[in-house]
């Protein structure tokens, strides 16, 4: 009985576990896998996604919660060309995924990296919700049922096989009812950071932009710890440290 049911197992499930597995262990612990036709529906003609011709094509999003942290500084630490980059996180994701969908998938794959901005970048946020992953919440921020805002959104992984049905299940937004004290701090900011808003505006108002995502009351076990922060909203070279 249960060599049945091994047998019948979907070729998406095994390659997303597969993939899944070796994400987490290179600290991108937050994978969802979608049917490419549930966010395509909906997208604008430009940003809907490639499907290989298979309009249920796999798609797997990528994220991390604060476990990324630890795991990139120790691989910061190993790896020189790291060291050298203006952008050593978003490297270290681009570079972690190649490997890992070649040699988990075995099947052509494409990513998408939420870190590209050009020729446009890509409505991550929006894709995170159509797929029921996480709510977009007025603050502009991805907000998962269990981490809250404290999460990052890396990459869309597309594979050509077919996905999984479409599920029934829909994400209830956590801020559905929520008082959204997010915004005063979002307002707050906003008044306080000179426009247009850049890396660097932010950078010196860190504090007043970091004070929105400690105003949301879900997931705050998963905040992030000071030295992550620090690197995603100044970002100090880490070996300015
Ligand atoms: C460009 C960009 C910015 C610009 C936004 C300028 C603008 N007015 O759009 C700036 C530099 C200001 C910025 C700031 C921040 N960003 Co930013 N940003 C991006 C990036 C690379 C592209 C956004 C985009 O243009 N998407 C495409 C458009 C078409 O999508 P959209 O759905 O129409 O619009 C979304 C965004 O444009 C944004 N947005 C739209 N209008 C406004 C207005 C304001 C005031 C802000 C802050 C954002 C914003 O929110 C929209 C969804 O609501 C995304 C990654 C991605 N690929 O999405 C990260 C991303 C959205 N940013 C992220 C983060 C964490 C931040 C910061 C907190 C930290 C930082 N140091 O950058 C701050 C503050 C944001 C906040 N709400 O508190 C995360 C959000 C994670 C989450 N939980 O949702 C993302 C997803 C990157 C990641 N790797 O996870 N960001
Ligand atoms: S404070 Fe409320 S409205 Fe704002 S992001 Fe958190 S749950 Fe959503």
């Amino acid at each position: 009985m249960r060599y049945a049911r091994a047998l019948t197992r979907p070729e998406w499930q095994e390659l997303a576990e597969r993939f899944s597995g070796a994400c987490a262990e290179a600290g991108l612990d937050l994978t969802s896998p979608f049917n490419v036709r549930k966010y395509n529906l909906q997208a604008f003609g430009n940003e809907r996604l490639f499907d290989f011709g298979r309009p249920d094509a796999l798609g797997i999003l990528v994220g991390n919660t604060k476990r990324l942290w630890p795991v990139f500084k120790r691989a910061f630490e190993a790896e020189p060309a790291l060291r050298t980059d203006a952008n050593p996180l978003d490297s270290y994701v681009a570079a972690r995924l190649r490997q890992l969908g070649s040699a988990t998938l075995g099947r052509p794959f494409q990513l998408v990296f939420a870190h590209a901005t050009a020729p446009k970048p890509f409505p991550i946020q929006r894709l995170a919700e159509a797929i029921d992953f996480a709510a977009l919440s007025p603050s502009h921020l991805a907000v998962h049922p269990v981490h809250g805002p404290w999460l990052a959104l890396r990459a869309v992984v597309l594979v050509d096989v077919e996905g999984p049905p479409p599920s029934l299940a829909q994400l209830v937004s956590p801020c559905r009812g929520c008082s959204a004290p997010c915004m005063p701090a979002l307002r707050r900011a906003l008044e306080l950071t000179p426009t247009p808003l850049s890396e660097d505006s932010i950078a010196e108002h860190a504090a007043d932009w970091i004070a929105i995502r400690d105003a949301c009351p879900v997931g705050r076990a998963s905040r992030y710890e000071d030295e992550q922060l620090t690197y995603h909203y100044t970002k100090t070279p880490l070996l300015a440290r």
